[in-house]
C-alpha cells in the first residue's frame, strides 16, 4: 500500500494500520493510503469487514498542523478529507475504527465516518480545533451532533476539551470499550458486525430532532465569558447549529465556509504559532537531545512559603520524594497546612483520589533542619528575595549537598552568577524560576548561569517535563525574560494613571485587548510588596533624573499590598471582589500634582500601545542580547506566565501582525515624548523593521543558522 498505511488480514477481517509517527497525523499520503487500503479490502472476497487502527502510541491526532503553515507562505495546504470520509461511510463492508491514545480533530472525523467505533479504556476523543483558531473542517460539526447529541457536540467543538473513553461510550460516540488487546477486540467486533446492517453516521438524524435553540445561546454567552474575542469558538457554535437546521450536505457546506474564514484569519496563525512554539522551547542549540541527563530520585526545597510549598507539590505530584525545610515550626506548619488544603480541594472536586493525595503527602518530609539534604539530587531554594539571604543559603547548601547535586534558585530577578559565586560548584547552579501558584502555573524559566553545565541544563529541561512544566531557557539578565519585560509594562501602566487614566480604565483596556487580568489588577494579585522589595534591592541602579512610578511604593508604605491586605490599586472584599478605591485615586492625583504631571484624558489605544509595546520593545532588547533563544520563547513565557492571549500569539507574534515598521514608529513616538531612557528602540526591532522583516523570520533564519 504505502509506508504510511499498511493492509494485513486477520480471521477474514482486513486490518488497515496507519503508521505516521509520532502521532499519526493525516499528513499527505495518509488519506490516500487509507483510501487504497480500504479499496483493496473491498475488492478482496475473503474479507468480510475492515478494522482501521493506529500504529504506535495513538489512533490519529488530527490533520497535519504543519500543513496549515503553508497558508502563511501562500501555498495551498492539502487538507481535503471530506470525499474520503464519504467513501468510507459508503463502503459496502462494515468499517470498525479502533481507537487508542487520541482520536483528535481530523482523527475523530475519520473515526465518525466509520460504521462502528471501539475504544481502549484510557483513550480520549475530541475536536480541539478551536485551540488552533479553526473549527473541525471534515464534517466533525455535522457528524458529532448526530452521535453525541447537539448540546455535547456544541461543547466539544466550541471549547475543544476531549472526553474520556467511558464518556464517549455513554454519549454514543463509540460503540464499545475494549478491555485487553484493542486489535484482538476490534477484529472480534468487526467479525460480529459483518452480519449486521451498516449504519451511516450522516444518516442518523434522531439526535438532531428538536434541538433546543437555548443550547446555542447559552454556548455563546459562555464563549463571551471564557473565550472572549475568539472567533473560532463562535464559528464552531454556528456550524453545529447549522447541523441542527440543515441537511447534512448543506451543513457541510456551511462548515466549510466557516472553516475557511477561520483558517485564513490571524487568530489561527497565532494559535498555530503557539502550538509549535510550545513544543520548540525545549530545543537548545548547544545542548543536543543526546546530552546525558542526571537522574533525579530525590529533591529538597528550602522554604515552605507560597513558592516553596507549590514547588514541593510539583515534586510530590511527579512521584519524586521531597524534603522541605523551614526556619520555624510555625512557618513549616502553615506551609504544610496549605499544601494539604490544596490537595484536599482537588480531592473535593473529584480530580484526585484520597489515596493519591495520601501518597503525595507521604512523599513530602517537612523539617526544620538540613537532615537528608545530603541525599538530594536537586535542591531548590525558595526563600525571600534578597541577595544577602540567597548567598547565605547557597553557601550553606554547598557545604551540605553531595557532589553532583544541582542547586537551583527560585529567584525572580537576582543575578544567578553572583549567587553561584559563593559555592564551589557554579557549574551545578542555575535558576528555576517558577510562577505563582507554582503547583498550577505551567511556566518554568530555567536560568542559565555563566558556568551552568550542559548536563545540568539537559537534566533540568527533562525534569521540567516530568514536573508537567513548560520549561523555557533564559539568560542571566535582571528579571530574566518574563519579569524583565514586565517591569516596563507595569511602569507604563502606572505612568498612565499618573497622567490621568483611571486604574479601572487601564485594567479594562488591557483586559479588552485579551490579557485576562489588567496590569494593576495583576500587581494587586501578586502582592505590591514583591515589587517594593525588588525596587529596594535595585535602588542603587536607578538613574538620577529618570522618571519612576510614584504610587506603588506609597501604597506599600501604607500597608496596602493588594489582594492579601484587601487594598492596593483597588479594594477587595473577603471574596476578592474588586471595586475602585477612591483613596488610591486621590493619592494618584495628589502625587501627580506634586510632581507636576499634567492630567489629561488618555485613550484606550494609548493604554494598549504603551503597555504592549513596552513589552515588545523590551522583548526585542533581550532577544537581541541573547537572553531569550527565540522570539517564540518570549511568546510562550507571556502566554503561559502572564495571561497574554494565545490567540494573539504572544507579544512578539502580535508585533509581527501589527507590522514591525508600525511598532517601531509608535515606540519612536513614545521615545520623543517620554525620553530615550524609557523608550530607547531596541536595535533588533529597528533592524527587522527597516528591512521589512518579522520576529518570526528572525527565528527561522536563526534556526537555519544554528539548527534549532
Ligand atoms: C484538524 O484536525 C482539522 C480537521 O478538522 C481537518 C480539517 C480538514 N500535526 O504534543 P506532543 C507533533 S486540526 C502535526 O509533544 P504529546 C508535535 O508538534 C488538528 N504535528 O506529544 C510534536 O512534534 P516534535 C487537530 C503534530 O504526547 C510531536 O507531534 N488536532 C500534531 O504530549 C509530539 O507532540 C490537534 O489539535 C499534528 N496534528 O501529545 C491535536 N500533533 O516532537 C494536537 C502533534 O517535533 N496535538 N504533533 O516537537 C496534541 O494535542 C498532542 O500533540 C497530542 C500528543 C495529545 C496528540
Amino acid at each position: 500500500m504505502s509506508d504510511l498505511v499498511s493492509l494485513t488480514r486477520q480471521d477474514g477481517v482486513a486490518v488497515v494500520t496507519i503508521s505516521n509517527p509520532p502521532v499519526n497525523a493525516l499528513s499527505p499520503g495518509v488519506p490516500e493510503g487509507i483510501r487504497s487500503s480500504i479499496a483493496a479490502a473491498v475488492a478482496d472476497p475473503s474479507v468480510s469487514a475492515i478494522v482501521v487502527i493506529g500504529g504506535g502510541r495513538t489512533f490519529i491526532a488530527g490533520a497535519d498542523i504543519r500543513e496549515f503553515g503553508k497558508i502563511v507562505r501562500g501555498e495551498r495546504p492539502r487538507l481535503t478529507l471530506l470525499p474520503l470520509l464519504l467513501e468510507i461511510e459508503d463502503c459496502p463492508k462494515p468499517v470498525v475504527m479502533a481507537i487508542h491514545g487520541t482520536a483528535f480533530g481530523g482523527g475523530l472525523e475519520v473515526a465518525m465516518a466509520g460504521h462502528y467505533r471501539v475504544i481502549a479504556p484510557d483513550a480520549q476523543v475530541g475536536q480541539p480545533e478551536v485551540k488552533l483558531g479553526i473549527i473541525p473542517g471534515a464534517a466533525g460539526t455535522q457528524r458529532l451532533p448526530r452521535l453525541a447529541g447537539v448540546a455535547k457536540a456544541v461543547e466539544m467543538c466550541a471549547f475543544g476539551d476531549p472526553v474520556s473513553a467511558r464518556e464517549a461510550h455513554q454519549l454514543g460516540i463509540v460503540d464499545a470499550v475494549i478491555e485487553g488487546d484493542l486489535l484482538t477486540g476490534a477484529v472480534a467486533f468487526a467479525r460480529s458486525a459483518a452480519s449486521k446492517p451498516i449504519p451511516k453516521t450522516r444518516e442518523r438524524n434522531e439526535k438532531l430532532q428538536n434541538a433546543d435553540p437555548a443550547i446555542f445561546e447559552q454556548a455563546r454567552r459562555q464563549a463571551a465569558k471564557i473565550r472572549r474575542g475568539q472567533k473560532a469558538t463562535l464559528a464552531a457554535i454556528d456550524a453545529v447549529e447549522a447541523a441542527s437546521k440543515l441537511s447534512f450536505d448543506a451543513g457541510c457546506a456551511r462548515e466549510a465556509e466557516l472553516f475557511n474564514e477561520c483558517l485564513h484569519g490571524v487568530q489561527s496563525r497565532a494559535l498555530i504559532h503557539v502550538f509549535f512554539a510550545e513544543r520548540g522551547v525545549s530545543k537548545i542549540p548547544d545542548v543536543p537531545k543526546e546530552t546525558p541527563a542526571f537522574e533525579i530520585r530525590c529533591a529538597a526545597v528550602v522554604g515552605a512559603g507560597t513558592m516553596g510549598g507549590g514547588i514541593t507539590m510539583n515534586y510530590a505530584n511527579a512521584g519524586i520524594p521531597v524534603i522541605v525545610k523551614e526556619a520555624t515550626q510555625e512557618a513549616l506548619d502553615r506551609g504544610i497546612g496549605i499544601i494539604r488544603k490544596n490537595y484536599a480541594n482537588t480531592v473535593k472536586k473529584g480530580k484526585l483520589s484520597q489515596a493519591a493525595m495520601d501518597q503525595r503527602m507521604a512523599l513530602i518530609t517537612p523539617q526544620l533542619t538540613y537532615d537528608g539534604f545530603d541525599q538530594a539530587d536537586i535542591i531548590t531554594e525558595a526563600v525571600f528575595e534578597g541577595m544577602a539571604l540567597k548567598k547565605q543559603v547557597f553557601a550553606e547548601l554547598d557545604k551540605i549537598a553531595k557532589p553532583g547535586c544541582i542547586l537551583a534558585s527560585n529567584t525572580s530577578y537576582l543575578d544567578i552568577d553572583e549567587i553561584a559565586s559563593v559555592t564551589h560548584r557554579p557549574e551545578f547552579v542555575l535558576g528555576n524560576h517558577y510562577f505563582s501558584p507554582a503547583n498550577v502555573m505551567r511556566l518554568l524559566e530555567i536560568v542559565r548561569g555563566r558556568a551552568t553545565s550542559k548536563q545540568v541544563l539537559a537534566t533540568v529541561m527533562a525534569l521540567g517535563k516530568k514536573l508537567n512544566k513548560i520549561a523555557v531557557l533564559a539568560g542571566n539578565s535582571r528579571g530574566f525574560i518574563g519579569n524583565r519585560m514586565v517591569t516596563p509594562y507595569l511602569r507604563e501602566a502606572q505612568f498612565l494613571v499618573e497622567e490621568g487614566a483611571t486604574v479601572e480604565e487601564v485594567n479594562q483596556a488591557i483586559a479588552d485587548f485579551g490579557v485576562s487580568i489588567g496590569p494593576l489588577a495583576m500587581s494587586d494579585l501578586a502582592g505590591l510588596d514583591i515589587g517594593w522589595r525588588v525596587r529596594k534591592e535595585f535602588k542603587h541602579l536607578e538613574k538620577p533624573g529618570v522618571r519612576v512610578p510614584l504610587v506603588a511604593d506609597r501604597l506599600c508604605e501604607m500597608g496596602r499590598f493588594g489582594q492579601k491586605t484587601g487594598r492596593g490599586w483597588s479594594i477587595y472584599d473577603e471574596n476578592r471582589n474588586q471595586s475602585p478605591d477612591p483613596e488610591t485615586a486621590a493619592l494618584i492625583k495628589q502625587l501627580a500634582a506634586e510632581a507636576g504631571i499634567e492630567q489629561r484624558k488618555v485613550s484606550r489605544e494609548e493604554i494598549v500601545d504603551r503597555c504592549i509595546y513596552a513589552l515588545v520593545n523590551e522583548g526585542a532588547h533581550l532577544l537581541g542580547e541573547g537572553v531569550a533563544l527565540r522570539a517564540a520563547d518570549i511568546d510562550i513565557v507571556y502566554v503561559n506566565g502572564y495571561a497574554f492571549p494565545a490567540w494573539r500569539g504572544g507579544p512578539m507574534f502580535y508585533a509581527d501582525t501589527v507590522g514591525l515598521k508600525n511598532v517601531l514608529a509608535r515606540v519612536e513616538e513614545f521615545r520623543d515624548k517620554h525620553g530615550e531612557d524609557l523608550w530607547s528602540p531596541a536595535p533588533l526591532l529597528r533592524r527587522l523593521a527597516e528591512s521589512g522583516s518579522t520576529f518570526t523570520e528572525y527565528d527561522q533564519q536563526r534556526q537555519a543558522a544554528v539548527g534549532v
